[in-house]
């Protein structure tokens, strides 16, 4: 139902509006898919009809900015300015656990106004399990909004596309598979409302499942290169363990899913914007985002190849990796004078590159999904792989979880919390209360702290690093926090750092 209402709205765009919004990846897959959608339409001498909103702006796209994703007001502001004009607006909240405030507020806005907006939520937990904690200065909270949208779905006045994509393969970490189902997802409804509204293709059960199918082949084909990919986790996790850094470097919308992947280490794995990083071809020009060039905000947003040629490619030695990626439809030429550069400085240069064979490059042009977006996923997959793997080999996941997290929003100071309970088996109170004490560095807690609400300590947050992994050793232990950070400074896998201090 809601691949025909995408259809409506591409008949209509002067009036029409289809926003995508989400929080940190999720905000990310919505720029990646609407920027897809709408330059199919430009191909085709349409007008754009898709526009995505991310919580934190466009600095978000390359650059954990939790906070905002707490603020249900925000996601209402910038979702009415986007907005401005419209007579018809389909929107489409991501929030692969069913918990950003960010997305809840939109959502219950959009219920406000049925005459003009049409709300779908794309997650993958059950209704059921969405998040039911009291929001700042709002009535309802993510499941009371769930509940309505489940109402009205019923009329088809609000779609709730949440299927069950199974655990993740690493705990918590929503932008590998949460993140490649909603990409899958989405294109499958665009890429069939565009069929119906342009080549009159009616839209049936049986096109859509045709359409999963080919995703399902690219996903197939991508882990038949096992050996490849192992190889290419093993160079990242030996260049992360040694200091060094791993560099991506794509061409086209490719690349996108390089700067994607690379600012999700930061927030996911407590890594430095140097550990992991992409670089696009093009850099904004190619990008093309809302706010335009955002290389003024400092180091972090230099994304062009021009940077790293001048900026990176003279420090790198032998230990470090470099990927790139491209397509044989792009500049080969480039890519080749790109590798001899980067072969003068270390031997640790891989590609990752998609090609059609002879036979179906004549169908390149007519697939559905295209091969683009086949390819897009099949890379996806292979750096999620790459950046995780990499990180699990540096010691970032104990027992599966990932350890080392940023605290930097609600959600995740409580996912910090329960992490800490479920390792320690101790108590709640004092898991937060160990988390509070690295948070503001302290042994002893004061009453002004203790007081604070969680909005205050996720401030805080922002600049500590190891949070996690120093409250769980003090946990555990039983050392001070001093002595916890030595040892980690010492022997950085957790594991490891409380094995030494049990022999101390
Ligand atoms: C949004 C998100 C994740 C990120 C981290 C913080 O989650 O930004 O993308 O990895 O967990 O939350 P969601 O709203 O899609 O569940």
């Amino acid at each position: 139902m809601s691949d025909q209402m995408v259809k409506t709205m591409m008949e209509d765009p002067d009036d029409s509006l289809i926003v995508l919004s989400g929080c940190g990846t999720s905000g990310r897959l919505a720029f990646l898919i609407a920027s897809g959608f709408n330059r199919e339409l430009r191909q085709l001498n349409q007008m754009s009809v898709c526009s995505y909103i991310i919580a934190g702006g466009d600095r978000a796209l390359l650059s954990s900015q939790e906070a905002p994703e707490d603020d249900p007001r925000l996601g209402v502001l910038s979702l009415k300015k986007v907005c401005e004009g419209k007579k018809r607006v389909l929107f489409i909240g991501i929030s692969c656990g069913l918990s950003a405030p960010f997305v809840a507020g939109q959502l219950d806005f959009c219920l406000q106004d049925p005459e003009v907006y049409t709300p779908v939520l794309v997650g993958f937990n059950p209704a059921h399990q969405a998040r039911d904690e009291p929001m700042p200065g709002c009535t309802f909270t993510f499941f009371s909004v769930v509940q309505r949208m489940q109402e009205l779905a019923k009329s088809h006045m609000a779609f709730l596309i949440n299927p069950t994509v199974g655990p993740e393969a690493i705990s918590g970490s929503s932008r590998m598979k949460g993140g490649s189902a909603t990409k899958l997802l989405l294109e499958v409804v665009f890429s069939a409302g565009h069929a119906a509204a342009f080549s009159h293709t009616p839209i049936t059960y049986e096109g859509i499942l045709q359409y999963m199918r080919a995703y399902e082949t690219a996903v197939n084909i991508t882990y038949a290169h096992r050996e490849g990919i192992t190889a290419l986790v093993e160079s990242a996790g030996q260049s992360l363990q040694r200091g060094r850094c791993v560099c991506y470097l794509g061409w086209g919308s490719l690349a996108l899913l390089g700067l994607i992947d690379a600012s999700e280490c930061n927030p996911t794995f407590g890594a430095d914007f140097g550990d992991i990083r992409g670089f696009i071809s093009g850099g904004y020009r190619q990008l093309n985002n809302n706010e335009g060039p955002l290389a003024s905000l400092g180091p972090e947003f230099y994304i062009a190849h021009e940077d790293f040629l001048l900026l990176v490619l003279p420090n790198l030695s032998d230990q470090d990796t470099v990927v790139l990626i491209y397509t044989h439809s792009d500049d080969v030429s480039e890519v080749v004078k790109m590798a001899c550069l980067v072969r003068e400085k270390t031997s640790i240069l891989h590609a990752v590159c998609h090609q059609t064979d002879g036979d179906t490059a004549a169908s390149v042009l007519n697939s559905i999904p295209s091969f683009s977006q086949q390819w897009e996923l099949s890379t996806k997959l292979v750096l999620n792989a790459v950046s995780t793997g990499a990180h699990v080999l540096k010691g970032k996941i104990y027992q599966n979880h990932m350890i080392d997290v940023q605290v930097t929003n609600s959600k995740l100071y409580h996912r910090a919390t329960r992490l800490l309970q479920k390792l320690s088996g101790c108590p709640e109170s004092r898991c937060e209360e160990a988390l509070l004490k690295v948070l503001y560095q302290m042994d002893e807690l004061s009453a002004d702290i203790t007081s604070s609400d969680i909005t205050t300590h996720t401030r805080t947050a922002r600049n500590r690093s190891r949070v996690v992994p120093l409250a769980l050793v003090c946990l555990l232990t039983g050392c001070s926090l001093v002595e916890a950070e030595s040892y980690l400074e010492l022997q950085p896998i957790i594991r490891e750092a409380i094995a030494l201090i049990d022999k101390a």
